[in-house]
């Protein structure tokens, strides 16, 4: 009887739709072209689920594991670690194997997770099938296979040398031309979102990042037949969404000939529909080219990564991006082609002040004002330099230890809950910086970015010859000396759940609808609390225009704004004086914040159609 593999490569359910679990389907196709695999080992199952552990048990009691392969990231790991421990329990000779970016392999996790008996760390296919031939034997026998690391039959720790990088990326068959996950769509009634890679690889080394290791520093490519096949593959199952694994897509020529093959296929079959990436840094022309080439395809636009405008953060990092320096210009391509653009900042790196972090988005608000603004607070992951007590005490890191970061989902607290270390503080940020910081990025999304004084800070912009970022570094100010305001009344209830959060560990987040609710990220909760107390907010931000801009008539300014901004309770469309205001109308309150302030806070959902009447 053959041994039974099963790979646990576990997710979110994102509202229907889920990821292919690439890695596992990736892994198997390449160790099962061996005839000594095949013969001795066959694959049981692939899953990527979040079930309770012990479903996972009752599923696999027909047909018992032999072999539990993991792949571990940041937000699987716990609930993996949960599964792994389910597993031994029930069938305690199970050999457990964890890999990916999440897996650790030092001793102390491998004495305290009991479970795991060996970690791979590196690309895995290699590793896979060298443990697979010897794990036939004994454990013993492993200890030649590089790139792992486990407590062997003595009780000693044994890490072997590091795996050295697959060259030939030509010797791995693709998942999805060998047919791993046809099966699927007649198994699940999932919308299945394949992950594309075409490179492996990334030549930077940003200390926050597992790629940015010197191991990863070389970039392998998939061959481009290959990936013409894949596409076709998508076409063929009728995929609506791709996600490109690629760290920096468009930095290779070929790339460009890949979306035009992309956006054939999409005009001639209508698939796939939307691709999302992550962008190249430093291959401006070819990016915007790509885009031009995708137009609406593009699902998430395209990201001007920046993480932050202070040179000595972005050097502790080890980061350099074109878009920092040549900001403008690469922007400005952008705007007079209408594509959106995005501006990642981390908070929490090392060298970054208050001042500085500040300056970063208002620095963005005035070159691109149309591009949104993300700001992620610093997560230290497994496997970077940010686990490293060098690093860390360099730059005296301090940690909160909270629930993984999650953003519009709902936490299941009956499955392990993934716990993440998040930097709050630094050599050259206090706590109380961090958290300051931090408000004044939820500041500056919810009145620019979602709109709530956007077009008010245009109409001063031009009326006063003043700087957006004056505009809402006066209104900031203002708002902390008016306590009395709706949005300081906001500001107060951010700041205080976020406080909790930092200090004992909870979600990060606010619920508005009960108990049941998902956590709305903080800047989309106040943007609802505005909406419900809209008429105060707007003679508050009038009043703030009086006091500040006494001599600057901003009247029509404060009106526009409103008419600008979609409201609940308004029936679209509608007149007013010689204009028509239009957009769409929800029946529920809850479906209208769902609409405009989650999905369609990026694409600026918020914004009404003013036209003049003919
Ligand atoms: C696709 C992707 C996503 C998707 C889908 C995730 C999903 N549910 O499947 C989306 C867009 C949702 C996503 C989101 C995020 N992601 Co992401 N994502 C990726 C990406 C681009 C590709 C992953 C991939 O398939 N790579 C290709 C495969 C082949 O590589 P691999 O998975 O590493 O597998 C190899 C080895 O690790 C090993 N291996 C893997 N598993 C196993 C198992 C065994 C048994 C063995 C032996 C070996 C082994 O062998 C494989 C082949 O060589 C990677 C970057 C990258 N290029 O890898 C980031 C990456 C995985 N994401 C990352 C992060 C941080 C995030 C976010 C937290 C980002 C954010 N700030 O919001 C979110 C969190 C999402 C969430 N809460 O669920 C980090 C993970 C860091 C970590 N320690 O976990 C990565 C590595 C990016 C990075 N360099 O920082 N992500
Ligand atoms: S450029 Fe991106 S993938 Fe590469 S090391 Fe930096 S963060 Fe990681």
């Amino acid at each position: 009887m053959k041994q039974q593999v099963y790979f646990f490569q576990c997710q979110e359910d994102y509202s229907g739709s889920m990821y292919l679990p690439y890695s596992s389907g990736i892994l198997w196709c390449y160790v099962n072209q061996f005839p000594e695999i095949k013969d001795k080992y066959q694959l049981a199952d692939i899953f990527f689920e979040k079930i309770s552990p012990a479903e996972y048990v009752a599923k696999m009691e027909n047909n018992p594991p032999d072999l539990a392969l993991f792949s571990n990231y940041g937000w699987n790991t716990a609930y993996h670690l949960g599964v792994a421990r389910a597993i031994k329990d029930r069938w305690p000779e199970c050999k457990i194997i964890i890999g990916g970016p999440n897996a650790q392999q030092e001793e102390a996790y491998l004495r305290t997770h009991t479970q795991v008996d060996i970690s791979v760390w590196g690309e895995g296919e290699q590793t896979l099938l060298e443990l697979l031939r010897e794990l036939s034997y004994d454990l013993n026998s492993i200890a030649g296979v590089p790139g792992v690391a486990y407590i062997n039959k003595d009780n000693n720790y044994v890490k072997s040398s590091v795996r050295q990088r697959q060259k030939e990326l030509e010797t791995i068959p693709s998942p999805y031309i060998t047919g791993i996950f046809d099966s699927y769509f007649g198994r699940y009634d999932y919308n299945f979102m394949p992950v594309w890679e075409t490179n492996r690889g990334c030549p930077y080394h940003c200390t926050f990042c597992d790629l940015g290791a010197d191991y990863y520093s070389k970039l392998n490519n998939f061959s481009t037949e290959r990936l013409i096949a894949e596409i076709d593959w998508f076409v063929k199952m009728k995929i609506e969404y791709v996600e490109i694994a690629d760290a920096n897509f468009g930095i290779v020529e070929r790339d460009l000939e890949l979306v035009k093959y992309i956006r054939d296929m999409k005009n001639k079959t209508g698939y796939p529909e939307k691709i999302n990436a992550t962008w190249a840094k430093n291959s401006p022309d070819r990016v915007f080219e790509m885009s031009l080439i995708l137009a609406e395809m593009n699902r998430g636009g395209v990201t001007l990564a920046l993480q932050s405008s202070n040179p000595t953060a972005l050097g502790n990092i080890k980061r350099f991006n074109i878009a920092n320096a040549r900001l403008g210009e690469i922007t400005k391509r952008y705007i007079e082609s209408g594509i959106p653009t995005y501006h990642d900042f981390i908070l929490g790196l090392p060298g970054e002040t208050i001042e500085s972090w500040q300056n970063g988005i208002l620095q963005v608000i005035d070159i691109n004002p149309e591009g949104w603004i993300f700001g992620h607070p610093l997560e230290a992951y497994r496997n970077t330099e940010f686990q490293d007590p060098e690093y860390i005490k360099k730059y005296n890191l301090k940690f909160a230890v909270t629930p993984q970061v999650s953003f519009f989902a709902k936490r299941k607290t009956d499955v392990p809950v993934e716990i993440g270390n998040y930097v709050v503080q630094h050599n050259t940020m206090t706590q109380e910086d961090y958290i300051e910081s931090f408000l004044f990025k939820w500041f500056a999304i919810a009145m620019h970015s979602l709109g709530w004084a956007k077009r008010t800070a245009e109409g001063v912009h031009k009326k006063a010859q003043e700087q957006r970022s004056d505009f809402y570094l006066k209104l900031y100010n203002w708002m902390k000396a008016n306590q009395d305001t709706v949005l300081y009344s906001e500001y107060a209830r951010t700041q205080e759940s976020l406080r909790y959060t930092i200090g004992n560990g909870t979600f990060w987040g606010r619920q508005i609808f009960g108990s049941d609710d998902i956590y709305w990220e903080y800047e989309s909760s106040s943007c609802i609390e505005f909406e419900r107390q809209r008429e105060q907010f707007f003679n508050d931000l009038s009043r703030f225009l009086k006091e500040v801009y006494p001599t600057v008539d901003t009247n029509e300014d404060v009106e526009a704004n409103d008419l600008e901004l979609i409201s609940y309770t308004r029936q679209y469309p509608y007149q007013h004086n010689n204009l028509t205001v239009t957009a769409q109308n929800f029946e529920d309150f809850q479906d209208f914040c769902v609409n405009v302030y989650w999905y369609g806070r990026r694409k600026q959902g918020w914004r009404t159609k003013v036209n003049e009447q003919n």
